[in-house]
């Protein structure tokens, strides 16, 4: 995409650049798609991780149940993955985003602790973190920043460890339901980016922001459910899309206004 692309390339009508631009409050909900360009797998579509691995078996309590070898098998595989790979530009202009937004909030499907590593800081982990640890006797939590070595690890109590994550048929904790349903509402605009927006609760974010009178900019490579509601769907990789759209935005009068010490690059 060598040129520079402009409002009308992407489609964005300048109203809504403006609106964009002069919001106070902001957040994203991402999913697979916005870590796919730094090289881990989505779950769903053309070579997802459902195709090949049978998520009862690996993303339910009852699976874990089962055979807890074969899920830390797995997660330890994703864990390296996710350690190998590094943000990409698409993480980074979120991270940039929140310097713009007084209230910003990065709602995130993903385990994987990008946005973070992206320098994001307001982070809401709708589905928990690969890097850490949950005790299933005791609930106790400890962070890792590598890849389990035993499999099961043990808690110092001897009980089997779990990933903190959220599994399917599992309920998402208060807090965290309570923090993204409260950020969506508030939006004055919600980009999403990289969910097929098919699993619950999290894919019902959006349609808050949109019934509370916020925009909704979607940014995906196909359209999903969210594209029949969006104020704008830019179809396109989000490592390429986000930042060109966040460029337009930058060079808005209000946006500059808002900046004018920060370069119009
Ligand atoms: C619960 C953690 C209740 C583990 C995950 C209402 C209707 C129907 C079903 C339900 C419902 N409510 C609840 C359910 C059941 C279920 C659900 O939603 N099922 C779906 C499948 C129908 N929900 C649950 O079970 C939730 N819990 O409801 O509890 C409850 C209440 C009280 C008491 C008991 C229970 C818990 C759901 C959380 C499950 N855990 N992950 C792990 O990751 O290992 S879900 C996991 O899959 C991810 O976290 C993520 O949420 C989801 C995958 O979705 P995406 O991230 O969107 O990824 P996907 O591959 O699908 O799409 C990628 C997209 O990116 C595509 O659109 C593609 O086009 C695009 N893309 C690709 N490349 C790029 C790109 N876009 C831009 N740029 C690119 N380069």
């Amino acid at each position: 995409m060598g040129r520079t692309l402009t409002a009308s390339d992407m489609n964005v009508p300048e109203g809504v650049l403006n609106r964009i631009a002069e919001a106070r409050s902001a957040s994203v909900l991402t999913g697979a798609g916005v870590s796919a360009e730094s090289g881990i797998p989505t779950f769903r579509g053309a070579g997802g991780i459902w195709e090949k691995y049978d998520f009862r078996k690996l993303a339910t309590p009852q699976g874990f149940k089962e055979d807890p070898e074969l899920v830390w098998e797995w997660y330890q595989l994703r864990q390296r993955e996710m350690l190998k790979a590094a943000p990409n530009p698409a993480h980074l202009v979120i991270a940039d985003m929140e310097r713009h937004y007084p209230q910003f909030s990065v709602l995130t499907q993903n385990i994987d602790g990008m946005h973070k590593r992206a320098g994001s800081n307001h982070i809401v982990e709708l589905h928990g973190s690969i890097w850490r640890l949950r005790c299933v006797r005791d609930g106790l939590v400890t962070q890792t920043d590598a890849p389990v070595v035993e499999i099961p690890p043990l808690c110092q109590c001897g009980s089997i460890l779990r990933p903190d994550v959220v599994w399917f048929g599992e309920p998402l904790s208060d807090e965290v339901l309570d923090a993204a349903s409260r950020a969506a509402a508030s939006s004055e605009v919600m980009f999403v980016i990289g969910t097929s927006a098919v699993v619950y609760p999290a894919a019902a974010l959006p349609i808050i922001t949109k019934n509370s009178g916020g925009l909704v900019i979607e940014v995906n490579t196909e359209p999903t459910d969210v594209t029949t509601y969006a104020d704008v769907s830019l179809m396109g990789p989000a490592g390429k899309m986000l930042p060109a759209l966040w460029n337009l935005i930058r060079r808005t009068e209000s946006f500059m206004k808002e900046h004018p010490f920060i370069p119009n690059r």
